[in-house]
């Protein structure tokens, strides 16, 4: 559809920002927090950029209200943050830990008093080691039970100030970063065990959810999927097939699960012939029913053009452009089945991933038809390498340009009748990537700090600061 006049954004828009707890907070040792996964995956040689780790971070955990105040002077609508589950259970379950609590009703308040909506993450992605440790983490069941009872603590902490909860941030990414790629914590290569692993989180998600449900707080919750639209590379009938192959092992996959209970035919089937499918146990169809969320949430970064991929063909290897140097992607794959391929038609950025405004457009179009659920976009943002100027200006227009874009296919696709709850930036400061040290840059605020040195943490406003400010103050009509 070619619109000659867009609608405007709703009212009520959520315009936001996002982070995660590990990426900004530091204080990993402090006032009674457990250590995370994380917090050990980073001390293996040769995990991540340089070495770097989220020790400080940026130092967000003793900083919060001088970051809040410039998301009010932006004049934020919401601000998606995630709870470390260790700082609230060190252990992961059993004793509570009072000060971590406390931490996270004070962000809540400082929010509130400026007006600004918290989106509250229950996980992403720190699971607390003692749990890895004492039944392999997202590999037993008891992690079901742990993971509701810790979600529970906060619903009766906190819901009678947060509205809006994202129950778990990227399963698909943790799982196959973590089972399928070993690039993240546990650090596995093993598809059987990704494959018991995800159906176990999934009955985790479901349980939150019904916990939630059941426990009549008030407020919505759902997950956030890491949505990338594939595209076939022509329109080769295998390239088309070996795109019906992504979407139902790598998209519906999780998506239907959340909505439907169930996983898509064609997947299953195939998981079975290999020797792959995720056992049900008595319970787990009621359970996985009973977990629909009240909406979708779909972290967008970039789309995917697929191809066929022979039987000998590209596998999936942790292996990716964490450098920032350009163009040092390899092709990956899943044999016999499909494989990630350049798109002529689209730009990229330093770490080769697709700048495609329209791919948005397209996921919250397709995520509306199937599922029909309002979404909230979680995450969207452009990593890249920043400059901090002598006169402490930071000129960022190619986020601009980015978010802008984006921002606009946010609105056609509003136009085109889906349902959008909100927007949230990654990210609002800059902070740590998992992967990629602090070189890659996402925020609208500029910290002064690198792999080697934390300097003095200091904020810088980007030009793009001043940009999503005034996007907010007129609900977008300055597009
Ligand atoms: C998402 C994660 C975020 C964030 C973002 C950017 O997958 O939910 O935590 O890190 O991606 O990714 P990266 O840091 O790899 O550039």
């Amino acid at each position: 559809m070619i619109h000659t006049k867009l609608d405007p954004f709703p009212k009520d828009f959520l315009w936001g920002s996002a982070s995660a707890a590990y990426q900004v907070e530091g204080a990993w040792n402090l006032d009674g927090k457990g250590k995370s996964v994380w917090d050990e995956f980073v001390r293996i040689p040769n995990k991540t950029f340089k070495g770097s780790n989220g020790d400080v971070a940026v130092d967000h955990y003793h900083r919060f209200k001088e970051d809040i105040a410039l998301m009010a002077e932006q004049g934020l609508k919401t601000y998606r943050f995630s709870i470390a589950w260790t700082r609230i259970l060190p252990d992961g379950r059993g004793e509570i830990n009072q000060k971590g609590l406390d931490f996270y009703s004070d962000l809540i308040n400082e929010l509130l008093k400026y007006g600004i909506e918290p989106i509250v993450t229950l996980y992403h992605w720190d699971l607390p080691q003692a749990l890895e440790d004492a039944y392999g983490g997202w590999e037993s069941r008891q992690v079901i039970q742990d993971f509701t009872n810790y979600a529970k603590i906060l619903f009766d902490a906190y819901s009678d100030r947060v509205n809006y909860w994202v129950s778990l941030n990227e399963q698909n990414v943790f799982m196959m970063h973590g089972f399928l790629m070993a690039s993240h914590p546990p650090a596995v290569t093993d598809p059987k065990r990704m494959y018991a692993a995800n159906h176990i989180a999934n009955l985790a998600n479901a349980s939150v959810i019904k916990a939630f449900r059941d426990g009549k707080y008030p407020g919505k919750i759902g997950p956030s999927f890491a949505m990338s639209p594939a595209y076939a590379v022509d329109c080769q009938p295998e390239n088309v097939i070996a795109t019906e192959n992504m979407l139902d092992l790598f998209t519906n996959f999780w998506m239907d699960v959340y909505v439907y209970g169930r996983y898509p035919k064609v997947a299953l089937k195939n998981l079975a012939k290999n020797g792959l499918a995720p056992v049900f146990e008595a319970g787990d169809e009621d359970l996985l029913k009973a977990g629909k969320p009240d909406f979708m949430g779909v972290n967008y970064y970039q789309s995917m053009t697929i191809a066929s991929n022979p039987l000998d063909g590209v596998t999936m290897t942790g292996e990716a452009n964490y450098s920032g140097k350009k163009g040092t992607t390899k092709e990956a794959g899943q044999p016999g089945m499909y494989k990630i391929v350049s798109n002529p038609y689209l730009e990229k950025t330093n770490w080769d991933w697709t700048i495609d405004p329209a791919g948005l457009r397209i996921s919250l179009r397709r995520i509306s038809s199937r599922y029909d659920l309002p979404i909230l976009i979680t995450e969207n943002g452009l990593g890249d390498f920043d400059t901090l100027e002598a006169d402490g200006q930071v000129h960022d227009q190619p986020r601009i340009d980015y978010l802008k874009t984006h921002c606009l296919a946010i609105q056609e696709a509003i136009t085109d009748g889906v349902e959008v709850l909100g927007y949230c930036t990654w990210s609002f400061t800059d902070l740590l990537s998992w992967l990629n040290g602090y070189q890659k840059r996402y925020g609208f605020v500029y910290v002064d700090r690198d792999e080697t040195n934390e300097k003095e943490l200091k904020r810088y406003k980007k030009d793009s600061f001043n940009w999503y400010r005034d996007v907010i103050r007129t609900n977008g009509a300055s597009l």
